[in-house]
């Protein structure tokens, strides 16, 4: 009797060994691997990481398989005046992505923010273009055949859907969008080319934005895709705005990208949404309240918060291209420092001490279900 129950009991523990090993085997150990199947995860990366800053070399190469450059590709930075180009960090960026692996979406070519000064003087069509123009060819230029996919225009409707006054639309009429557009695919054909701007969840906007993009292809200029930004916070934009507005944009033929994602937990500041960078507020207690940590209550709602996110991602991984969030760890982030200087946020998947939150494990599980 023994005998027969010693070998079976022996097997028994083999057989569970084994089919253990094999489902570690395909564990997924890294957000990037677990998406594989469905988008690109990327993230934005600033000086120090460019440079290869030790403390997070190997958890960017390990978690995302796409870089942006958090600023140094902006054209005050690549482009400062009219001869200088500044193409040190930039390189460096590239260079990086390539010893890891990684694709490079360019941020970005036509945007009156952070634009070069001597761009945002122009007062004529023609210097515009002829500056657009040169900016276009040496910066598409340099990176060509290098780039997956382009920010071409960045955040030219504003929040009631018309188009933002800016420097482009004064000098050049509303003709920049299209010309830029045609202008990106000559220089890099081969990259997807998008159009990128935040509160891309909001009705008036949203229908504003897809008026925009109508006319870009309807002048036979090539767009590929559409980047919503994922500024959000803890209560908005709903899970149903975000679905409805993956559809929409999805249902003009283009690829949706979910760039610069971050959660903000902080209170939000009255009248103050999106990422419009010349609002601000002052820094107040009760606007900064978990300046000794995150309380347990709200990282279990920041995990479900994105969790809710990402199932939904998944659901429209065949529209979805790319989510990339802006930024590697909370100490990282801009939202430290929007609406309100100084405060202390928690938007993003990892700590200040890169460790993995409660937001990343959600995530992982988010396949699961
Ligand atoms: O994260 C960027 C921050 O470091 C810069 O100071 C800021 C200046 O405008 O730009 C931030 O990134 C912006 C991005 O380029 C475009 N969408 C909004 C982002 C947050 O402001």
């Amino acid at each position: 009797m023994k005998l027969r129950v010693l070998p079976l009991a022996f097997v028994a523990v083999l057989a569970w060994s084994c089919k253990e090993k094999t489902a570690e085997e395909v564990k997924p150990e890294s957000i990037k691997e677990l998406f594989a199947e469905d988008f690109l995860i990327g993230t934005a990366v600033n000086n120090g990481q460019i440079n290869g800053d030790a403390s997070q070399a190997s958890l960017i190469a390990k978690e995302f398989n796409v870089l942006t450059a958090e600023n140094v590709m902006k054209s005050s930075l690549i482009h400062p005046e009219e001869d200088t180009y500044n193409f040190e960090m930039p390189d460096k960026l590239f260079a990086l992505a390539e010893k890891n692996g990684q694709k490079v979406h360019g941020h970005t070519l036509v945007w009156h923010s952070q634009l070069s000064p001597f761009i945002a003087a122009i007062e004529d069509s023609a210097s515009m273009a002829e500056a657009l123009k040169a900016h276009i060819e040496a910066v598409a230029g340099r990176y060509k055949g290098k780039v997956y996919s382009w920010d071409v225009v960045n955040e030219a409707v504003e929040g009631d859907g018309s188009l933002r006054q800016s420097v482009f639309l004064k000098t050049m009429g509303e003709g920049y969008l299209p010309w830029a557009f045609k202008m990106a695919a000559e220089v890099e054909p081969d990259a997807d080319l998008y159009y990128n701007d935040y509160s891309m969840t909001g009705k008036a906007k949203r229908d504003g934005v897809i008026k925009m993009v109508k006319k870009i292809q309807e002048s036979g200029a090539k767009i590929d895709g559409i980047g919503m930004q994922g500024h959000w916070h803890m209560d908005f934009p709903t899970i149903q705005e975000i679905e409805e507005s993956i559809l929409a944009y999805s249902a003009l033929g283009l690829k949706v990208a979910i760039t610069e994602l971050d959660i903000d937990v902080l209170p939000n500041p009255q009248g103050v949404s999106g990422a419009e960078i010349s609002q601000s507020a002052e820094l107040k207690a009760e606007l900064d309240p978990y300046t000794d940590g995150l309380p347990a209550d709200v990282s279990a709602a920041l995990a479900k918060r994105y969790a809710d996110i990402f199932a939904l991602f998944y659901k429209h991984r065949d529209k979805i291209d790319r989510v990339t969030f802006w930024g590697v760890n909370d100490g990282d982030s801009w939202k430290n420092g929007f609406p309100v200087q100084g405060r202390t946020n928690y938007p993003l998947l990892f700590d200040r001490n890169n460790q993995r939150k409660e937001a990343y494990d959600a995530i992982m599980k988010v396949k699961d279900k």
